[in-house]
């Protein structure tokens, strides 16, 4: 980056910071993309003048509220809710909600940001938007989720709709979450339309949706494989997490013919040399998704594995690394054991999973690196399929689904190589989907006048 540049975004950045003080994990996403798209604006005036940077992160509307429920003991119990509703210049806002102890307004704001960048590289004309709270599921009955869903709801009801803002799901939101909101959202309103994505297989759910984020990462990932050569057969591919994201990510992998063999959870990970199978992954499913346990029971099941307590996966030697956990689940020494352990590439299934050290390790060491916003487009685009098919009261096969998945994940990935490529012919995936994710929306946001 030259000077003026540099200057530039060093600027940008401490005014951003200014003026948001404390939002440490949005000030991460907001630098990524400043230093990716700087050069860009450099060459057009008119964004500058405009001042789209400035306003693109700026959330068009921020939402916070008070979730008061009373939990099975009879206890008053108030968490606090958030929806951020980033950017609104190609659709509308489209992203999931996040339940769990963490939330913050910097992780929220965090997540509607790069929403933005990865709605755009769908194709699909959707804006950026994330919610949650600071609730955790973990623990909780079945009734008292539902009695926190149908109170966060109450209050979310007024903001969305499905030509406003679209929620899905996140970490601590899945099916049965999803199921309680639009429950909550139906009766209120009085109408059953697709305000939110991710539903039932029976009530207006995509074929799909629920294999989509980490089936479409194991696309993406052939994709950049086959930029040299290579492919998921016989490959050794270490993924972290053990929910939605991860549990789909390593069922296609292992379909393509990969050996998977760590999951994990925030307490540990399991690794499990002989790698999953089917049975073992039908287990998982039934572990995570019915029973709501914890990964370690994997090893009590399978002895072969082996269970470490309080452990990331990433020092156990792997050919392809997908974290699906959360944010900044691999830091500096995390990045340099996997390279040291002979990975060659990392297919981020999570959203913004690798700190900017590690992303830095990844990129000296010229690795096949993807960013979540483009490897993990394929969950949000499925919704985008799935808004499609409410529209239009159809519903498509899986065959249908998985033919424009794999379709959109190709061009997200041809978009990644026509703005990354270097001199040197390394793809920088970050640069590429910043860039190609930025262009559409800061054209649309001038196109649109000063809103
Ligand atoms: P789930 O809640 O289904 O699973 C999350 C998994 O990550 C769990 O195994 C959980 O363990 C673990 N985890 C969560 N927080 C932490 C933490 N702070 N430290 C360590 N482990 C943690 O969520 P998803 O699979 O849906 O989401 C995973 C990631 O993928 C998130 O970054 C999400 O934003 C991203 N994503 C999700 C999409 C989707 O369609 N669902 C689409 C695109 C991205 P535990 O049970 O112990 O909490
Ligand atoms: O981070 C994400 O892209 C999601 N959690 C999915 C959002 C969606 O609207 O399907």
């Amino acid at each position: 980056m030259d000077k003026i540049c540099r200057q530039y975004v060093d600027n940008f950045m401490s005014e951003l910071i200014r003026k948001n003080p404390g939002e440490a994990e949005f000030h991460q996403a907001v630098r990524e993309v400043v230093e990716s798209v700087a050069p860009y604006i450099m060459q057009y005036p008119y964004l500058r003048e405009q001042k789209i940077l400035e306003r693109i992160v700026e959330p068009e509307r921020v939402i916070m509220f008070r979730v008061p429920w009373v939990d099975d003991r009879g206890e008053v119990q108030i968490n606090r809710g958030y929806r951020v509703q980033m950017n609104s210049a190609i659709g509308p806002y489209k992203g999931g909600i996040r339940f769990h102890a963490s939330v913050t307004l910097s992780i929220m704001k965090f997540l509607a940001f790069e929403q933005t960048f990865k709605n755009s590289l769908t194709t699909l004309p959707m804006g950026g938007a994330k919610g949650g709270s600071d609730f955790s599921p973990r623990g909780k009955s079945d009734a008292e989720v539902m009695r926190f869903c149908q109170s966060f709801m109450t209050e979310l009801y007024r903001h969305i709709g499905q030509d406003t803002d679209v929620p899905a799901g996140d970490i601590g939101v899945g099916g049965r979450e999803v199921g309680y909101l639009f429950g909550q959202y139906k009766r209120i309103r009085d109408e059953f339309t697709g305000t939110l994505t991710g539903k039932g297989q029976y009530w207006g759910g995509s074929r799909l949706r629920p294999e989509a984020t980490g089936y479409g990462a194991c696309y993406f990932a052939q994709a950049m494989l086959a930029t040299r050569g290579k492919s998921f057969q016989g490959q050794t591919v270490c993924i972290s997490g053990a929910g939605n994201v991860a549990q789909y990510a390593a069922q296609k992998a292992m379909r393509l013919g990969a050996k998977v063999v760590t999951l994990s959870d925030s307490d540990g990970f399991i690794y499990d040399p002989e790698g999953l199978t089917e049975d073992k992954m039908n287990y998982v499913l039934e572990l995570k998704n019915i029973r709501r346990g914890r990964i370690k029971e994997y090893a009590d099941k399978y002895p072969a594995a082996q269970y470490f307590p309080g452990e990331r996966p990433w020092r156990i030697p792997c050919d392809i690394a997908m974290p699906c956990a959360t944010q900044n689940e691999i830091e500096k020494d995390d990045a340099q054991h996997l390279i040291e352990g002979g990975c060659y590439c990392v297919t981020e299934g999570a959203n913004m999973p690798s700190t900017p050290e590690a992303i830095e390790i990844f990129h000296n060491a010229k690795i096949l690196y993807s960013p979540g916003k483009a490897s993990n487009a394929g969950g949000v685009a499925t919704s985008g399929l799935e808004m499609t098919q409410n529209s239009i009261r159809q519903r498509w096969t899986a065959e249908e689904v998985d033919e424009h998945l794999h379709r959109i994940m190709a061009d997200i990935h041809q978009a990644c190589i026509k703005y990354g490529t270097e001199p040197d012919g390394y793809v920088n995936y970050v640069k590429g989907a910043n860039i190609a994710g930025f262009i559409k929306v800061a054209n649309a946001m001038a196109e649109q006048g000063v809103v």
